[in-house]
């Protein structure tokens, strides 16, 4: 053929993947951090600060008395799902006095994970707020410590108030699997959401 292209040889065409934002939010000392760092397929950026005897009054490390660090601004990873579904994951930090930077993290996020501890379920009350008054799509994934009570996830659900189309699943925060299966849950979810509410209303 004079003209035009051959298809054979042509190389195929690399996909642009599709990204999307993802945060990780939670109370203080659930496993954000390791959570982005047990997936990103990058060194995972970290602002670790050091916990202090100062700091001692305020930091309740209840259950998690080997943590030597806190999270100040935020955490950072990259995860490919497909080869056309990239998430960028943003890991909050988990004190009250830095609550301020939770704005700057949510700007342009399509979906959130609200990861729990069972034994301090209430500290995760002010995330499932700030997502639901904010009306991004989240799931809650609970990180079971080991040694700490198994609670049905109908008893994690009611305690949370949540609503019935919230993805809940349990998960261990340190597992690459795990987390990655939370991942798709809430990637799912929110895509779902942001499809429903493309389409045009019909009445
Ligand atoms: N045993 C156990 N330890 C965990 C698990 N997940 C996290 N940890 C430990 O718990 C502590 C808290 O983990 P981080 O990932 O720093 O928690 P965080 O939510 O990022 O904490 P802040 O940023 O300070 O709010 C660390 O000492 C982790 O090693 C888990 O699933 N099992
Ligand atoms: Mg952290």
């Amino acid at each position: 053929m004079a003209f035009g292209r051959s298809s054979t040889g042509r190389r195929k065409r690399p996909v642009e993947p599709v990204t999307l934002k993802i945060l990780v939010a939670g109370g203080f000392g659930v496993g954000k951090t390791t959570m982005v760092g047990a997936v990103s397929e990058i060194r995972p950026l970290r602002t670790e600060e050091s916990l202090t005897e100062a700091g001692r009054p305020v930091d309740d490390l209840e259950g998690v008395e080997a943590k030597t660090t806190t999270t100040v601004a935020m955490d950072f990873g990259r995860i490919t799902l497909r080869e056309d579904l990239v998430l960028y994951l943003f890991g909050t930090p988990g004190q009250d006095r830095f609550w301020f930077l939770w704005d700057e993290l949510a700007q342009g996020a399509l979906g959130a994970v609200v990861l729990c501890d069972t034994r301090r379920l209430e500290d995760s009350f002010a995330a499932i707020d700030y997502f639901e008054r904010r009306a991004i799509p989240f799931a809650v994934a609970v990180n079971r410590f080991e040694g700490t009570a198994r609670f049905p996830g109908e008893t994690v659900r009611a305690a949370l108030d949540l609503d019935p189309e919230v993805p809940l699943l349990m998960c261990d925060a340190r597992s690459r699997e795990s987390v990655r299966d939370v991942l798709v849950a809430v990637a799912e979810h929110a895509l779902t959401l942001a499809a429903r509410t493309r389409e045009p209303v019909t009445t």
